[in-house]
Formats: structure tokens, sequence, C-alpha cells
């Protein structure tokens, strides 16, 4: 079933979709300019201005590329669609649309009944299709690729810097389309700050560095974090790292369909609270990951969302120290009809390097 049809068939009747979040545009049409997106019952359109007209063309064949004119904007060129199409109900991103937009739509389309559309795109990206999944893992090996060419660069008196403008140029170089986030780099100490951005410190013999960084393919993200020591680490360091990847392992293989995602969480959590950390392990477990680096289900304790074959979590305790550093591992995994499968082959063992 085409993913617009999925939509619709998870709406009421006679009722067409606005979708303005590019993401949610994307994954529907496949289209990546500015403009919006309308679905409904016989109505597949794409409203953009001349810029764009072209590319929507060749980017969404089974939609018809509509251009805004002068005087007329976006959403009252969907009214006339609508209206043309007989269709009298709208369903909106409530979750997207601000304050100011909802005026806007409300005074172009008189007449249109609303209602908030609830999440539905973001409820089907949940689970990736074949196509999907095969575009993750390709964002996955060039990331794992990256990582490999990255241990040889990585060496002392180079700078968090250095090491992610070629980190991520060596990404580029692999294939990929773009990076799925600003790389992190952190360093010694800096390793204490789960989202560091990586500055001049020059990495010194005996320091671990935190490297969280992933590939964008054909639309879809990859997310991986390693640690490496470069020298040997302090005994204290090692027994982190050696907690971090005992949490990180045993959350990962117990991932399968039918668990809830805080009970996922809740086993990377009491390994590492058991070992005396738990103070230092203050983010979530994992997350979604697709079109966005963030997105559902979250690995979270407070999510009672089950995990259902088709879904890619990442899965990535962190132990974090101020004033000492921090490990983090994570892997981007997809949820099987059995089990689970990691999708960065890179190997978790510490890498002295
Ligand atoms: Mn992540």
């Amino acid at each position: 079933m085409k993913r617009t049809d999925k939509l619709l068939a998870a709406m009421p009747e006679n009722t067409a979709a606005l979708l303005h979040n590019p993401s949610n545009i994307f994954y529907l049409s496949g289209y990546t300019g500015e403009g919006l997106l309308l679905v409904g019952p016989e109505m597949r359109a794409v409203i953009t201005d001349f810029r764009y007209v072209e590319a929507a063309q060749k980017q969404c064949p089974g939609f018809a590329v509509h251009a805004i004119r002068a005087g007329v904007s976006h959403v009252q060129l969907a009214h006339e669609l609508l209206q043309n199409a007989g269709i009298g109900r709208l369903a909106i991103e409530d979750n997207v649309i601000t304050v100011r937009g909802m005026r806007e739509i409300e005074k172009a389309m008189p007449g249109i009944e609303f209602i908030p559309l609830d999440f539905k795109p973001e409820k089907l990206r949940e689970v990736k299709d074949d196509d999907e999944l095969s575009r993750i893992e390709r964002a996955c090996d060039i990331t794992c690729q990256a990582f490999e060419y990255i241990c040889g660069f990585i060496a002392p008196g180079r700078t968090e810097r250095e090491v992610q403008l070629a980190l991520d140029y060596k990404m580029l170089q692999l294939g990929a389309e773009g990076l799925a986030f600003d790389t992190i780099v952190a360093s010694g100490e800096n390793g204490s700050l789960p989202h560091a951005v990586p500055g001049e410190r020059e990495i010194r013999e005996g320091d671990m560095v935190t490297i969280d960084f992933g590939a964008r393919f054909e639309g879809y993200d990859a997310d991986m974090t390693r640690t490496v020591a470069v020298g040997q680490p302090s005994e204290k360091m090692r027994r982190i790292y050696e907690i971090v990847l005992h949490a990180q392992e045993t959350a990962q293989a117990a991932i399968a369909p039918g668990m809830k995602c805080s009970d996922i969480d809740k086993i990377a959590r009491d390994i590492i609270t058991e070992a005396g950390y738990g103070d230092c392990f203050g983010h979530s477990t994992g997350h979604g990951v697709g079109i966005d680096i963030h997105e559902e289900p979250r690995v979270s304790s407070r999510s009672q969302q089950i995990l259902t074959p088709g879904n890619i979590v990442t899965v990535e305790p962190g132990i974090y120290v101020p004033g000492l550093g921090g490990v983090r591992i994570e892997n981007t995994c997809v949820v099987t009809e059995t089990g689970v499968r990691a999708l960065c082959g890179a190997s978790k063992e510490l890498r002295i390097l």
C-alpha cells in the first residue's frame, strides 16, 4: 500500500491532509523543495513556486504540481484545490502549525472544517519499509567506514575540531549526501558533556575521545557513537568503559518485537546504576532514527511504546563524570521479525590508538 493511501486510510472519509513538515512531505511524496503537500481522496498535489516546479515533477510522479501565482498564496491555492474537488474537511499538522499560521489558514479557507492530523504521518514513519531500511543501512555503512579511517587519524596533538573536519570530509567523500547532525568530538574531560561542541582542545596521551556522528544517505540518517582511547587510559576510565559496553550490549540484545521501550531503557539504566554511576547517565537510552535524526519510538523510561518489526532505534547508554570525562557507545539497530540487527558493524571493544 502506498504511503499516501495508508495516510488516507487512517483519516475520516472525504478529508484531505495539508502537510507543512518537510520530513513528512518527503516521506509521503519524495519532494525535497519548499512548499506544501495536499493529500486527499483522488488528490495528490505539491503546492510550490516557480523555482521548484521542474524538481517537483521529477521527484513526485503521481502528484500534480501547482505553482503559486501573483496574489495567491500557498494556502489560498490549497483552498482552490479543495473546492474544485468538493472536499470540505482538512487535517492540519497540529504539532507543526503556529498560532499565526493557523489564523492565516482559517482566513484563506472559509467554509472548511479543520481537524488535527494528530501525528499520523509520524506514526507511519515509525515502521520502515525495505527501501527505507536499505538507505539507512547504506548511511550506517558509510559511517562505519569513516570511523575506521578516523581511528588512524586521531593522535596526540590533533584538536577535536581537526578530527571533526576530517571525519565529516571522509563521510562526504564516501558518498554521504550530508551529515545527519553536527559531529561531536569530545576528548578528555570534555567527554563529560554529552553534546560537546568540538573545539581547539588538543588530544593528549591517555585521553578517551567520544565521537558521535552519522552520515545522511538519500534522505535517511545514521547515528553512531564510539569512545576510543589514545594511549593507555586510567583504570577508572577503563572500568567505566566496561560498564557502558555491558549496558549497551545487554540492552541491544534485549530488543525484540513485543518489548516495551521503557524496559529496554531500564536494562541499560539498571546496569549503570548497580555499578554506582546511576547519577551519571542523565539521558534516555535511545531514540528512533529515519528521515529525522530523533524520531519515534523513544527508548526512554517514560515510553510505554511496544517495539515492532521495522522500527529503527539507537541504543546509546553513557556515563559522564564532570572533571574526568565520559564514555558513550551507540549503535543504530533495526527491530526484525525475531529480534534485532545492529546496523553499525564497527567493533565496540575498546580501541587503544
Ligand atoms: Mn543518537
